[in-house]
């Protein structure tokens, strides 16, 4: 019943979205791929596909852009990345919006995406003035030695549905200012929020002029066939990939076989350790966000809750409560905290998971599904699963909202734990004993990229680099020096006086 009253409404909901951001029609309608909402599971749009002969053109075109890009001075390079910022600030609500139609996220979490997107473009203003290069001490007299950053090229960025504007503006962001073209292909899943964020930015280069060249920034819709396209050509020197570890190996191995850069941000199995001096009462709020949040679908979700024998029941019990209570729905018809899964791949993965946990030994708390909106869309009551030990499932990433507990006895075991399995992006500690908190920053603690404190390893802020070690991928993208991976590294050597010394102190007299 639900589902057919507010069928229509999602529909034109999305249209006019779409409208009030600047798309025309002919986009987003008539197309040959259909666009669900997981909210209802109904059809919202439909969009046409780019062929690869088409997503080859458009790369030449970028590749024209950047050469003239590259020639703009970096600071007002970084002029267009503030109008941006301010084109995001104006359409925030209608993009947020248009994220929690097309990815299923609640009201807040929409938002705080578009916040993100926002929060770049201002770090990459400022690094518009901060390419720093260092220079040297020359071991040979007047001499000087100096490194340079120069544009690189056409960036690639493949995204991912559950955060599908986001990641693609720290990619953005950072490329723009550092001189480089963008090509961008999103997820099939959503291509909406994508030509929308591509609309907004081309309101910023309608402001900015005509130093932006045309073809500098493009979205390509489709399947594998045109991330193919994407990955195999030689004219785009950075690929920026955010998906599942599966997809990081094939597309990490094409660009290293043509020698292209690769800055990949791949799955997570991320753990939280909590410790015996750990304030239960925000260990709890923490676990939930960090376990539940976004329904469990960032690569940053909390997966495995490691809990010292001493505060292990006492916690299961309080987090089963919670888990119980937490309000699964609709994320446009009041104000659940868990929102639907993207799809029923996503719902029969997650099933397949809590029977493998089962046959394993665990015991399952939740999990089942939850009837908000019919047949066509996947909501769950998020799991919690309490394991005899770290094998199965536990040692996998499974998309969806389940929590595996583990116990342990002493910190050692814990950070083998939080180690032990494949993924290496984020993690935490939850504690108040400095010599337990630091021996899990230290070199011999958590092997993550992102390493918390009294806090969950979700929602990072993009000050700092994001990204993690082993099957994750390794690259890092958003703050701090992540900028340099968009940008190629030039060392020069000046030789300002009149003879001619060799470095090493070698002979050569001619
Ligand atoms: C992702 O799920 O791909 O740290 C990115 C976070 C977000 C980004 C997640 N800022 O959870």
């Amino acid at each position: 019943m639900l589902q057919t009253a507010s069928a229509p409404s999602l529909r034109e909901e999305t249209a006019s979205l779409l409208r009030s951001l600047g798309l025309h029609e002919t986009s987003f309608t008539g197309g040959g791929r259909e666009v669900r909402s997981p909210i209802t599971g109904e059809v919202i749009a439909s969009v046409p596909e780019t062929t690869a002969d088409e997503a080859r053109a458009t790369i030449g075109r970028a590749h024209e852009a950047f050469l003239k890009w590259r020639a703009v001075p970096a600071p007002r390079r970084g002029e267009l990345v503030r109008l941006l910022g301010e084109e995001l600030r104006t359409a925030k609500a209608d993009l947020g919006r248009l994220v929690t139609i097309e990815a299923g996220k609640v009201i807040s979490e929409g938002l705080g995406e578009v916040q993100e997107m926002i929060d770049i473009c201002d770090f990459a203003v400022g690094l518009s003035r901060q390419l720093y290069g260092l220079t040297m001490p020359s071991e040979r007299a007047d001499h000087r030695l100096q490194e340079q950053w120069h544009p690189l090229g056409t960036v690639g960025v493949i995204s991912a549905f559950n955060f599908p504007v986001a990641v693609w503006s720290w990619n953005a962001a950072l490329a723009l200012v550092c001189g480089n073209a963008l090509v961008w292909k999103p997820s099939e899943k959503t291509p909406l929020t994508a030509l929308a964020t591509q609309a907004i930015l081309d309101r910023a280069i309608q402001r900015f002029g005509p130093d932006a060249p045309e073809g500098l920034s493009s979205v390509l819709l489709g399947d594998a066939a045109v991330g193919e396209a994407l990955v195999d050509d030689a004219r785009v020197p950075v690929i920026s990939a955010t998906g599942s570890t599966r997809m990081g190996r094939i597309v990490g191995q094409r660009v290293a076989a043509r020698f292209g850069r690769a800055i990949l941000e791949l799955g997570g199995n991320n753990a939280s350790i909590v410790t015996p001096s750990a304030d239960l009462d925000l260990t709890l709020r923490a676990v939930a966000f960090g376990a539940m949040g976004t329904a469990g679908q960032r690569c940053t979700t909390l997966r495995r809750l490691i809990v010292h024998e001493s505060v292990h029941d006492a916690l299961v019990e309080r987090l089963a409560r919670v888990y119980r209570g937490i309000s699964v729905g609709s994320p446009v018809a009041g104000d659940a905290l868990v929102g639907p899964l993207i799809d029923r791949t996503a719902f029969d993965g997650m099933q397949k998971a809590l029977e493998a946990a089962r046959a394993a030994g665990g015991t399952v708390h939740g999990g089942e599904r939850v009837d908000v909106n019919g047949e066509g869309s996947f909501y769950v009551r998020p799991a919690l699963v309490e394991m005899p030990a770290q094998t199965g499932p536990v040692v996998e990433e499974t998309f969806a909202p389940v929590l595996y507990v583990l116990k342990y006895r002493t910190l050692e075991d814990a950070i083998a734990l939080q180690n032990g399995v494949p993924q290496g992006l984020s993690s935490s500690i939850f504690g108040t004993d400095i010599r337990e908190i630091e021996a899990f920053l230290s070199a011999a603690g958590s092997d993550c990229g992102i390493a918390n404190v009294n806090m969950g390893p979700s929602g990072a802020e993009i000050g700092g680099a994001f990204g993690g070690e082993k099957e994750t991928g390794g690259g890092r993208e958003s703050g701090s020096d992540a900028w340099k991976a968009y940008m190629r590294r030039q060392t020069n050597a000046i030789n300002y006086g009149r003879s001619m010394p060799l470095a090493q102190g070698v002979k050569f007299d001619v």
